[in-house]
């Protein structure tokens, strides 16, 4: 790569100083003007055209890369966001994976820690001298340098997203459950050897920073308050502890899930024992639980606060779409007698993100600040989705079986299979294992056993979780459960050649590393009776072609969480149709749509794992019928 001439910019004309001013007012004294940041970092990278391993392992052209794209678009502050969930794992050893047009990410599917021999065998990392601590010490130094002597927060990966990622996330819900004492010390080794010393090494050089700790997979859904309460907010504290107590600037805000809550209030509260001084509400939650409810929330605790507009409307919107949300985030946040303690926070700007719809994004905050206000008093975040796909949720003419009673069953037998059905809603591995082993010891056939007692619980676990009233780590469970009396019958399910109901392929596509949702549509998948093949994450078609003929796939499913991921589902679609396969490819992820499933000529798109698994049942059983047919 030749040296691009935004090196070479000259950025005193952009006022850092009076930028950063105006948000320290808003989260503190108060001001009237309504202060932005976003995080840019992808954005800034497709704009400065420099491939994503140049952009995120030097300083100079990470720094330079975002003042650049900050001054051209007429950004209020400089977001200095590096790929902040991956830094603190690479420094103890953690593989990465590098993207041309995105943040790289730690490979999840290669952990550091296993067992507690692997823990034991870890060494701590230098705070400066190992992966790129060095570098963010140099992209902090730089930034004071250009900006005439302002501190840029440090970020930190949080300790539960960080564990998630030495550990799996899969495999630290099981164990959060089976081995909680091991669990402690990996977050005991996380926060005391190497977030605290790198920390530490970070505060000493920058002694005026702020923090922002991230953490993605701490969130809401992802665990429960359970959880929250015994590993992550203690080890946050902690991290404060060791960084200088009261003193110290540690504090995670970006928590999500708000909207997994019947009662956000309560997870409003554990919000603020991480980050007592301001509340934070971003999407997708926010448009969900309303600003009006969390403006209120803020004004009774005298609270400043900040709204996160959400990826995809800064990525899709129309025009209109877009003056609507920032207009009403402005509007109800700066509302009330603490409406001066407001800012605005954009979530993402990606690489995918018009360079239009960013203009369009500053005009509109800029308009409003001018008092030019088309939608003045229109809220309508609190009732349904900015994106609300919903008529597009799938229909299937098979029903789910009934959850609670399950097919009509001999007297004598029923019992026996509300135990194992109940022993799975409990997550009792052991008990679970015995009764199945119980069943067959009584004859009775092992397809009854799947049908009334294994398939059943994990019908009512995905209900419950469509409903929100189970959360992922009690799916997790349910779903290892239900593993556990699968394994007893394998083996005479594989003896007597029991057909499954069907044969699915799963992958994550090319240049997508999120695999929870994909993982949980296969545990959903196999729990309704499916075989499945995980080809993991970042899977190039030729894999997942290759995976589908071995194991003679009755169908093919793609899942992407990235709007930059999303071509290659299409370019998979293509290739497999191309190939002459005849499998069903069917499609989801949160960003995809029904939409952009006919767009890319996938034969089926499901909006939720439960979902998935009626549209599987009605893909097998249409091909059922085709088969009848031409016989
Ligand atoms: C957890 C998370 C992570 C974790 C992922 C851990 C893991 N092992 O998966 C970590 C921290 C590693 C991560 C990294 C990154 N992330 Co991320 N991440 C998230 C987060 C918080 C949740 C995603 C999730 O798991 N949702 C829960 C699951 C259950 O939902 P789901 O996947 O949609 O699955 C359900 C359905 O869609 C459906 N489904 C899913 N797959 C399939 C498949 C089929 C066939 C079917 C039928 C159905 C189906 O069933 C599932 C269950 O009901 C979102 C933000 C958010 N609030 O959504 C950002 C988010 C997805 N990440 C984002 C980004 C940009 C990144 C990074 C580039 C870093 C960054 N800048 O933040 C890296 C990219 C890494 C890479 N190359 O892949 C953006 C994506 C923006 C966009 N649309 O392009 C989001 C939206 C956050 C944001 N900034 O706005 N991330």
């Amino acid at each position: 790569m030749s040296r691009p001439s935004f090196l070479d910019r000259d950025f005193s004309d952009y006022d850092f100083q009076k930028n950063v001013a105006q948000m320290k007012l808003a989260m503190t004294t108060g001001s009237d003007y309504i202060p932005w940041t976003s995080q840019m970092s992808e954005f800034g990278l497709e704009y400065c055209q420099v491939p994503g391993k140049d952009f995120y392992t030097d300083a100079e052209l990470f720094v330079k890369g975002h003042l650049h794209t900050c001054a051209d678009f007429g950004f209020d502050t400089v977001d200095l966001m590096w790929d902040v969930y991956n830094i603190e794992v690479e420094m103890m050893g953690g593989e990465m994976t590098w993207f041309d047009d995105m943040a790289p990410a730690i490979n999840n599917t290669n952990v550091l820690v296993k067992t507690e021999k692997d823990l034991a065998a870890l060494k701590a990392p230098h705070p400066i001298n190992s992966g790129r601590a060095q570098m963010i010490h140099d992209i902090l130094h730089l930034y004071q340098e250009v900006s005439g002597g302002l501190s840029a927060p440090v970020r930190f990966c949080a300790p539960f997203t960080a564990v998630s990622h030495m550990v799996g996330f899969e495999r630290l819900i099981i164990l959060i459950r089976e081995d909680p004492e091991f669990v402690h010390k990996i977050f005991k080794y996380y926060v005391e050897e190497v977030a605290a010393p790198y920390l530490n090494e970070l505060f000493k050089a920058f002694p005026n920073a702020k923090t922002i700790g991230s953490d993605a997979i701490g969130s809401l859904g992802f665990i429960t308050y359970d959880i929250l309460d015994e590993f992550s907010i203690p080890y946050i504290l902690r991290m404060k502890e060791l960084t200088g107590g009261d003193s110290s600037p540690v504090e995670v805000d970006s928590w999500w899930g708000d909207s997994f809550t019947k009662n956000p209030i309560e997870f409003f509260e554990r919000k603020l024992q991480v980050a007592p001084n301001h509340l934070k509400v971003q999407d997708p939650d926010l448009y969900k639980v309303g600003t009006v409810m969390s403006r209120n929330y803020a004004t009774e605790h005298n609270l400043p606060l900040i709204f996160g507009v959400g990826n995809d409307i800064c990525h899709e919107g129309s025009r209109e779409d877009i003056y609507k949300v920032i207009h009403e985030y402005m509007e109800v946040g700066s509302s009330g007698p603490m409406g001066n303690k407001f800012a605005l926070y954009l979530c993402s700007l990606s690489a995918q993100t018009p360079p239009e719809n960013v203009r369009i994004i500053v005009e509109a905050i800029n308009d409003f600040r001018k008092g030019d206000r088309p939608y003045e008093g229109l809220v309508e975040s609190g009732e349904r989705l900015w994106k609300d796909n919903s008529a597009t949720k799938v229909e299937g003419d098979i029903q789910v079986q009934g959850a609670d009673l399950g097919p009509a069953l001999d007297d004598n037998i029923r019992p026996l299979m509300d135990e194992i059905y109940e022993g799975i809603l409990d997550y009792d591995n052991t008990l679970v294992e015995e009764l199945v082993a119980n069943a067959l010891e009584q004859e009775i056939e092992p397809d009854v056993i799947l049908d009334n007692s294994l398939i059943r619980a994990m019908d009512t676990v995905g209900e419950e979780f469509a409903t929100g009233e189970l959360f992922v780590p009690e799916m997790l469970m349910a779903a290892n459960a239900m593993k556990s009396g699968l394994e007893v019958l394998r083996p005479i399910l594989t003896a007597r050649k029991t057909k499954p109901k069907g044969i699915v392929v799963l992958a994550t596509v090319q240049g997508d590393l999120h695999d929870i949702g994909k993982n949980l549509v296969a545990m959903l998948l196999e729990g309704g009776g499916f075989e499945v093949y995980d080809v993991g994450v970042n899977a190039a078609p030729d894999k997942i072609m290759a995976e589908a003929e071995r194991v003679n796939a009755d169908i093919v499913g793609l899942s992407a969480l990235l709007t930059t991921s999303m071509p290659f589902m299409g370019k998979t679609v293509t290739a497999i149709k191309e190939a002459g396969h005849t499998y069903p490819v069917i499609v989801g992820g949160a960003p995809v749509s029904q939409e952009f499933a006919d767009k890319i000529g996938a034969d089926g798109y499901a909006e939720s794992a439960v979902d998935a698994v009626v549209l599987a049942k009605r893909l097998m059983a249409a091909a059922v019928s085709a088969q009848q047919v031409s016989a």
